[in-house]
């Protein structure tokens, strides 16, 4: 196949000129450098668990006499250090940190049980763990493994000389003057979050200081950005950080804009509302369950939430009824979806949220976006499908990922020869430049935006004694969506319940992965490649 032949789609808008030569430090806060027009006392962070507030100033001042204290520790260009730290001001500062120095951050769920937290630690080759007193239990065996863990002191915890961690607030106070600037090139990982991808277990999606840049200049930069976020904006993030919706599209973004960012640690529906009004919040990212939230809460009228200006909304499909419901409750915004996935950036953003906005329809998830193209191919030939044909999205540009870590195979299966990423996603474009997505190719769960791998818990379930064989798929749920049930073929003899099995693997797995229902049959129906028939196990769903 030719690939002069086929149909791409481009943005509405013009492409713009993206500076993906910096490195990601100096392209986020550019414009509160030497030659920036930012004014560095305007509020960058505000902590909404304390009220702390940090100025550009105090966020970059921060986060170089970090970096020049995890260099003290033996930190350096290409290593890897986790966060395993809920949303934070402390977060920001050591992903950046991390970025300056040129090393790289792996992101992970500090509700991780300790062997899921393991598991990514030893496969990213993590040199240092940055975490919470609370966690540190589940790190043991990594510490007694060599693996450095700095312990961010909260207030009331109980510092103890003893167990081995590095205080946060020592690292804050090295001599940023210290540490020389490192040598940044475009290409080296700056962030390393992990995801299945479109099949087989968790792997580490490289992000590189190019793709993220570009990924950021994207949304936000150019004379009529495709997302208009202002430096007199206060954005929301109750979004889990450690995800790349919240990373890129949220708290670099915002940074790049010079807008103020309310950090909360965890979405509390009252907790949100009391916060919007409070700081007169004017855009509020979220996914789909917290749509639900805001539409089923009679609490609403309670607060102010006419300051609410902008309200987006991505990581997982949002049905056309709850988008129209939502609308209601912020009268004043503008509502609108963008679609992504770990390993491409964004995708697509509503047009809505342009400067000069375009019409958009309820129920699309937005235009691809600028300085990249889309194609949508058929699943079987390959071949690119016109406009209202609903095919296999694929999408090109220099904000996708590098590759998984040391997994050529799983990277040529994700992007091919020609530079297309395949995101395993059905979707089609309509006449006016709209994506919908109807469907999903690949074997991917979406908890409430959550990815769960079906690899991941059958690979958990055949190491149980007594099973035979396993496969897990989504059933449709109303409130998360989706979630994960299994297929169980038992040992011959084994008298193995319903409940043996959840409490094996549930007890292994942070809570969304959480196995709901199990199915004991014959045989796990596979193709002659011994590839899991999903589709036949989805439909048994249907019948039961
Ligand atoms: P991952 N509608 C339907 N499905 C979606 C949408 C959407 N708006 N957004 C994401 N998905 C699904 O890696 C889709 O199946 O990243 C996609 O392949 O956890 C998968 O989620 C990717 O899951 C943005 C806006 C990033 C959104 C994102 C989402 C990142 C989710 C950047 O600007």
């Amino acid at each position: 196949e030719e690939p002069s032949h086929d149909l791409i789609f481009r943005s509405k808008l013009p492409d713009i000129s993206i500076p993906n030569h910096l490195p990601l430090y100096d392209y986020v806060f550019q414009k509160f450098s030497g030659d920036g027009d930012g004014d560095s006392t305007t509020t960058c962070l505000i902590d909404g668990a304390t009220g702390r507030i940090f100025t550009y100033a105090d966020v970059q001042i921060n986060l170089r006499r970090i970096a020049a204290g995890l260099h003290r520790q033996g930190i350096r260009h290409g290593d890897t250090v986790m966060l395993l730290l809920p949303n934070s001001p402390e977060f920001a500062l050591s992903f950046l940190a991390v970025a300056y120095l040129g090393a790289v951050s792996t992101t992970a769920n500090p509700y991780y049980t300790q062997s899921e937290i393991a598991k990514q630690a030893i496969a990213s080759d993590a040199k240092m763990i940055i975490t919470k007193r609370c966690y540190v239990d589940k790190l043991t065996n990594l510490q007694n493994d060599g693996v450095l863990i700095v312990c961010v002191d909260d207030e009331g915890d109980v510092v103890s000389s003893d167990d081995g961690c590095v205080s946060f607030t020592e690292l804050t106070k090295a001599d940023e003057t210290e540490l020389p600037k490192p040598e940044i090139s475009p290409e080296d990982t700056v962030s390393m979050p992990y995801s299945s991808g479109t099949t087989g277990l968790p792997k580490g999606v490289m992000i590189t200081h190019k793709g993220l840049v570009t990924s950021i200049a994207q949304k936000v930069d150019g004379e009529n950005p495709n997302v208009n976020f202002t430096g007199d904006d206060v954005i929301l993030c109750f979004l889990p950080m450690f995800h790349i919706y919240a990373l890129d599209a949220l708290m670099l973004s915002a940074m790049r804009t010079g807008a103020a960012i309310l950090i909360v640690p965890r979405f509390e529906l009252n907790l949100v509302m009391e916060l919007i009004q409070r700081y007169k919040v004017t855009v509020v990212p979220v996914a789909p369950p917290v749509v639900l939230a805001f539409v089923k809460s009679p609490d609403t009228e309670r607060y102010d939430l006419s300051s609410v200006r902008m309200m987006l909304s991505g990581a997982a499909t949002l049905k056309k009824e709850l988008e129209d419901a939502v609308r209601l409750k912020f009268p004043n915004a503008i509502f609108g979806q963008g679609y992504g996935m770990t390993e491409s950036g964004t995708v697509a953003k509503s047009l809505a949220f342009a400067k000069n906005p375009f019409q958009t329809k309820s129920g699309a998830c937005g235009t691809v976006i600028r300085n990249a193209e889309m194609k949508v191919v058929d699943t079987i030939t390959g071949v690119s499908l016109p406009r209202n044909k609903p095919g296999e999205i694929c999408i090109r540009g220099d904000q996708l990922m590098k590759g998984y870590l040391n997994d050529p195979e799983a990277t040529a299966q994700t992007i091919d020869k020609d530079g297309w990423l395949h995101t395993g996603d059905i979707g089609f474009v309509d006449d006016d430049d709209e994506v919908f997505i109807v469907d999903r190719l690949k074997e991917l769960i979406k908890f409430k935006g959550y990815q769960v791998a079906p690899a991941e818990l059958e690979a958990l379930l055949i190491s149980h004694p007594y099973i035979e064989d396993a496969a897990v798929v989504a059933m449709k749920d109303e409130i998360a969506d989706e979630v994960p049930v299994a297929f169980v073929v038992r040992s011959e003899g084994s008298q193995l319940t319903e409940e043996d099995v959840k409490s094996y693997v549930n007890k292994q797995v942070v809570h969304y992965k959480r196995i709901k229902m199990v199915f004991f049959i014959e045989a796990i129906p596979k193709a002659v490649s011994g590839k899991i028939l999903r589709k036949e196990l989805r439909a048994k769903l249907e019948t039961e």
